[in-house]
């Protein structure tokens, strides 16, 4: 049948069709269907699958051993671990990669590929996001607020599709702790709010509320916020007890105010093409100890807060209580705020109206 130049050629054809089957294969058995050929363009993506190096950059708002850092290297212990070092996390403080909005835009481009980012600041890119700018509307209860803000149908069904619609992944909404006031006067009555030159970060509606409780808000970014306090070019700011005491804002300002007014919500997100060009096996990793991290930020952010209470009761700053009458008096204030927010599009209509009944459903089952 074959003379032997002929053997020679067809076992060589066999070898190399074995070769070329044996190529192909892999990709396909990673990927979760996805066409392949966008799989292997793309660097990082798919690469933990066939034991390549994934590495990311994590970029967050904070200071090193702020909440956000600990979140993050708390990201990047598990995800090293969970992954045998085949995803690998370079994690990135405030101002390393510019401002708070440089890191939203360059994670939407995919320069970045995940980031903690907050609706302080996305709120004018995403205007629905601005839900989390509206004092008074979650639960005093911060239990309630933890099950809300990890199992919310609005904030994971019309909100994920307003961070979508911009390119990015929303994995996960978490809280800082509860919002206090700093001021160089005591601030307990609107009356005492008026005029009051308060920073507040740069979105709208935070803005607006601010208008609205009769305070001269001014936004500014964080990095600005020491040396504006520091030379009265602001008079107060909002921050959780953890910020204020790291960011020694007891060092210009005389009062602290246990306002709890609001409570600091952010996202951790990824950047929608990245993510999305991942197999399904390190998208679920990812999402997996996310919601690991999530779950265990909760006490962290409870711990830091009374680390920096305890902190800043050695300090020469004068801490007030707010009754709950006089937080009454600043929530009547604000709640206009609610039907500005409900004026940005019909999603932002149906996601505060959805969040309001999930709070009280919970407040129901756990106590406000
Ligand atoms: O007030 C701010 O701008 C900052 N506060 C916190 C708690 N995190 C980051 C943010 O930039």
């Amino acid at each position: 049948m074959f003379n032997k130049k002929g053997l020679y050629v067809f076992m060589l054809m066999f070898v190399l069709s074995i070769a070329l089957i044996a190529c192909g294969g892999d990709s396909d058995d990673a990927g979760n269907g996805a066409d392949t050929d966008a799989e292997t363009d793309s660097g990082n993506d798919d690469a933990a699958a066939s034991g390549e190096q994934i590495n990311l950059k994590f970029a967050h708002e904070e200071g090193q051993g702020d909440v956000q850092d600990l979140y993050a290297n708390k990201f990047k212990e598990l995800i090293e671990e969970k992954s045998d070092g085949n995803i690998t996390v370079d994690v990135y403080t405030a101002g390393q990669l510019g401002s708070n909005m440089d890191v939203l835009q360059s994670l939407q481009t995919g320069a970045i590929e995940i980031a903690i980012t907050s609706p302080g600041f996305s709120g004018d890119v995403i205007p629905e996001s601005q839900i989390m700018a509206i004092p008074f509307l979650f639960s005093d209860n911060l239990e309630v607020n933890k099950k809300v803000l990890n199992e919310s149908e609005a904030l994971y069904g019309p909100l994920a599709e307003k961070y979508e619609e911009k390119g990015i992944t929303p994995f996960k909404f978490w809280l800082e702790g509860f919002m206090w006031w700093t001021a160089n006067k005591e601030i307990t009555t609107p009356d005492d709010m008026k005029g009051v030159k308060m920073r507040t970060m740069p979105t709208s509606l935070i803005i607006k509320s601010y208008e609205l409780m009769g305070a001269n808000p001014t936004p500014t970014d964080s990095g600005e916020i020491y040396t504006m306090l520091q030379t009265k070019g602001i008079d107060g700011q909002e921050n959780p007890l953890f910020y204020v005491y790291s960011s020694n804002f007891h060092e210009v300002q005389d009062y602290l105010m246990d306002s709890k007014h609001h409570i600091y919500t952010t996202v951790t997100a990824a950047n929608q093409d990245f993510f999305e060009g991942l197999s399904q096996e390190n998208q679920d990793l990812i999402r997996e100890v996310v919601k690991e991290v999530n779950d265990w930020s909760f006490d962290m952010q409870d711990e830091e807060a009374e680390k920096a209470l305890e902190g800043i009761k050695t300090e020469d700053i004068e801490i007030v209580e707010l009754t709950s009458e006089q937080r009454q008096a600043f929530k009547e204030l604000s709640l206009d705020a609610r039907e500005e927010y409900k004026k940005e599009s019909d999603a932002a209509k149906e996601i505060i109206e959805t969040l309001e009944k999930e709070i009280e459903e919970a407040e129901a089952e756990l106590g406000e």
